[in-house]
């Protein structure tokens, strides 16, 4: 299993966008679990490629091509996710905050969510304060999800807790947050439910909340 977990890693990394899928075939085909491919190979080598980034070791070309590669290994594995996990557990609403159109990181806490047996109403990038405060009173989740990478669009996460706040429906769902510059010590600050540093974490957390 070890050795098809590395290649996943190296095409993601490599942005081998043409390879990807028949790799992930071949794990399948070796009994590989779907959400072991999830965790330890792509989410693993998106950290790996962010921190890189971090470094100056990669560029946003290389990175913006190992994200294509996951998105592409993604879509073939994504029915196996969802069949192959637990029964439904819950709902989340997620998006990206208001000024902010990161997603790599959004879009893998999606899938874990998915794979966990979750619904999943992804808002997209850039999400209005008004357009989840529209969601949480309209689909009712349990669980709202809200994203930040870029420091700047931090305060908007606070923004979406105020807007709840004033149209009375805070109580009404859990709120959990995360993105690179996130910390626990923010998400106590702006009164949010919990925060993950990563994907997996993201799930672990909810369920915490859920009592379960
Ligand atoms: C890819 C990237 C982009 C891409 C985004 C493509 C896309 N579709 O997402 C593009 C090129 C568009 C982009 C644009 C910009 N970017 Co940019 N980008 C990055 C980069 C390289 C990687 C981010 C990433 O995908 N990481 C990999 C994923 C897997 O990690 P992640 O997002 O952190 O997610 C994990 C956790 O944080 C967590 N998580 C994420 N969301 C959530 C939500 C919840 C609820 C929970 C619980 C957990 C959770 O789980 C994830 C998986 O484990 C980072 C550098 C870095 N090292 O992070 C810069 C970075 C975030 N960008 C940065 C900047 C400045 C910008 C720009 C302003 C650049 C510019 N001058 O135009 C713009 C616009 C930003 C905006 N308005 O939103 C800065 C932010 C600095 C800061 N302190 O704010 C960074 C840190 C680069 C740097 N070192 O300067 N960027």
């Amino acid at each position: 299993m070890v050795d098809i977990i590395n290649k996943i890693k190296d095409a993601v990394m490599s942005g081998q966008a043409d390879q990807i899928q028949a790799l992930v075939k071949e794990a399948l085909a070796a009994d590989v679990k779907a959400s072991d491919i999830l965790k330890e190979g792509f989410i693993a080598v998106m950290d790996e490629v962010g921190e890189k980034m971090s470094k100056d070791e990669i560029f946003i070309p290389e990175v913006l091509a190992a994200a294509k590669t996951m998105q592409t290994g993604l879509d073939l594995l994504k029915p196996y996710l969802v069949e192959s996990e637990s029964e439904y557990t819950g709902k989340v609403v997620i998006g990206s905050v208001k000024g902010d159109v990161h997603d790599i990181g959004k879009n893998m806490v999606c899938m874990m969510f998915e794979g966990a047996g979750f619904e999943v109403i992804d808002l997209g990038v850039n999400v209005p304060d008004e357009e989840f405060v529209e969601n949480v009173k309209n689909q009712q989740p349990q669980i709202l999800a809200l994203s930040s990478l870029y420091t700047p669009t931090m305060l908007a996460m606070k923004d979406v807790i105020d807007a709840l706040t004033d149209a009375g429906l805070r109580d009404k769902v859990k709120i959990i947050v995360g993105g690179a510059p996130v910390t626990q010590l923010f998400a106590d600050d702006i009164g949010a439910d919990g925060y993950a540093p990563d994907a997996s974490k993201a799930v672990l957390k909810a369920k915490e909340l859920l009592g379960n």
